[in-house]
């Protein structure tokens, strides 16, 4: 039994069982790594059983979003994986909620002059409902990639029914953003059962130039059996899908991804699960390589180039997740923040970062050229910059007026919005100890003045 936060995680891997029967039913043992044809993969090498498909009816049903524009600078198309609206400016996807608690997606798009909420697509579910798994520091997804390459950045989402299995689809970009009807049918996600409720995560996992999607797959009857899947692009608009890649790795539970970039594979992270505590994982800088590198305990996890000498780097943190098993007080507890260099991937470095928690956020924030973590230390959001040797504190974040306590920052997503050589972080004002509670935001930009906004009253 968990004591604190974060309790969806696991609510989540508990409710696959629960709620898809079927799913956590004896499953033929998984390749490694196996290839199953865009068919669905009913091929006898395959690894995806046409018994564990989406339910037809998440492949049929329209209509399943709304979706309002306002200000939406319009785009020609361009090469950025997370550029929805195509106008070589970087834009932001949140969860947040409306002052009733209805979920939605937001669109915030990049300008000369940063984010601005008055430039936004709003994108709510209609009957259905937007799965919201996964734990606070993972709640920077959904991510983005141009899923179909036709230069207009695409977000996978998972939608479904009230208490059915959530199938993952995809919004896609335009030059004006999404827009209405643009939902891909459901992606055949390879046992969807097995695969996590969390989002998957975006990368051009084989390197060739194609954006792909990764799924955490627990294991179907043992946690040996854990692994995870990949789909490879190009993603066409009727939900087909070039191939899919299953791989068993042993007590898998989620997925996280490195950023996309031309001319290298997406590494990944392939992390355990857990109950409650903090575990390790296994840190794949390439998946055609083959070679995965365990590492932790450590739930959150970051990608980024720290130290500046072009290789990827990985860093691990403590979340803050604790249960009340016997020892929990030290148990998996790092108090640091580990640092695992491209160069020297099997020579962990230990940051110790007393007080830490949450998720970690790497981006280049002061611009020179080596990559910056944002981190959570009590109710706090630090950078540590200068290869994490320095620290810079940003503070409490302030929050709109009038909207109660104000009691955590939490670092969602950064990105450099402007395009100033600088990113951006984007933080979500928690007015609740309890839970998320996605609804005040606060852009952090270390050139100019914050902006915070309410997405109470986003209705359009
Ligand atoms: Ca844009
Ligand atoms: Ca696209
Ligand atoms: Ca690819
Ligand atoms: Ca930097």
């Amino acid at each position: 039994m968990r004591l604190l936060r974060p309790a969806a995680r696991h609510a989540g891997a508990v409710l696959v069982c629960g709620l898809a029967l079927t799913a956590c039913g004896a499953v033929p043992p998984t390749g490694s790594p196996a290839t199953a044809g865009p068919s669905g993969g009913s091929s006898p090498s395959g690894t995806v059983s046409p018994a564990h498909r989406w339910p037809d009816t998440l492949v049929t049903d329209p209509g399943v979003v709304s979706v309002a524009a306002r200000g939406v600078p319009r785009g020609e198309g361009g090469t950025l994986p997370d550029d929805v609206n195509g106008d070589g400016y970087p834009d932001a996807v949140i969860i947040s909620e409306r002052a009733d608690a209805d979920v939605f997606l937001t669109v915030l798009y990049g300008s000369a002059n940063g984010l601005n909420p008055e430039r936004r697509t709003v994108v709510t579910p209609l009957n259905w409902v937007v799965w919201q798994g996964g734990t606070s520091w993972r709640y920077r997804r959904p991510d983005t990639a141009d899923l179909d390459g036709d230069g207009f950045a695409d977000i996978p989402i998972l939608i479904g029914a009230q208490g059915d299995v959530p199938a993952v689809r995809v919004l896609w970009g335009g030059p004006g953003g999404p827009v209405a009807g643009g939902l891909s049918p459901a992606l055949p996600v390879p046992d969807p059962g097995r695969t996590t409720y969390d989002w998957p995560a975006t990368g051009d996992f084989d390197g060739d130039g194609r954006a792909d999607l990764a799924f955490g797959q627990q294991g179907a009857t043992s946690q040996a059996d854990g692994g995870y899947a990949v789909l490879h692009g190009p993603f066409g608009r009727d939900g087909g899908w070039r191939d899919t890649v299953t791989r068993v790795l042993g007590n898998v539970s989620w997925v996280a991804a490195d950023t996309i970039a031309p001319g290298r594979a997406t590494g990944l992270v392939a992390h355990r699960g857990d109950d409650g505590e903090q575990t390790g994982g296994f840190h794949l800088p390439t998946l055609s390589g083959g070679q995965a590198h365990p590492f932790g305990p450590g739930n959150a996890v970051a990608f980024g180039d720290f130290d500046g000498d072009g290789l990827r780097d990985l860093a691990v943190g403590d979340d803050g997740g604790r249960n009340n098993e016997p020892g929990y007080e030290t148990l998996g507890a790092t108090h640091a923040v580990t640092l695992h260099y491209g160069r020297a991937p099997g020579v962990p470095v230990p940051i110790p970062v007393p007080g830490i928690r949450g998720k970690l956020t790497a981006a280049d924030f002061d611009g020179d050229g080596r990559d910056d973590l944002a981190l959570q230390t009590g109710d706090h959001v630090e950078l540590r910059v200068n290869g994490l040797t320095e620290t810079r504190d940003l503070g409490t974040f302030r929050c709109p007026r009038g909207t109660g306590l104000i009691s955590r920052a939490v670092a969602v997503r950064a990105g450099d919005y402007d395009r100033d050589g600088r990113a951006e972080l984007l933080v979500n004002c928690w007015a609740n100890w309890t839970g998320q509670d996605p609804k005040r935001w606060w852009v952090w930009d270390p050139d100019g003045p914050g902006l915070a906004f309410d997405t109470t009253g986003f209705t359009s």
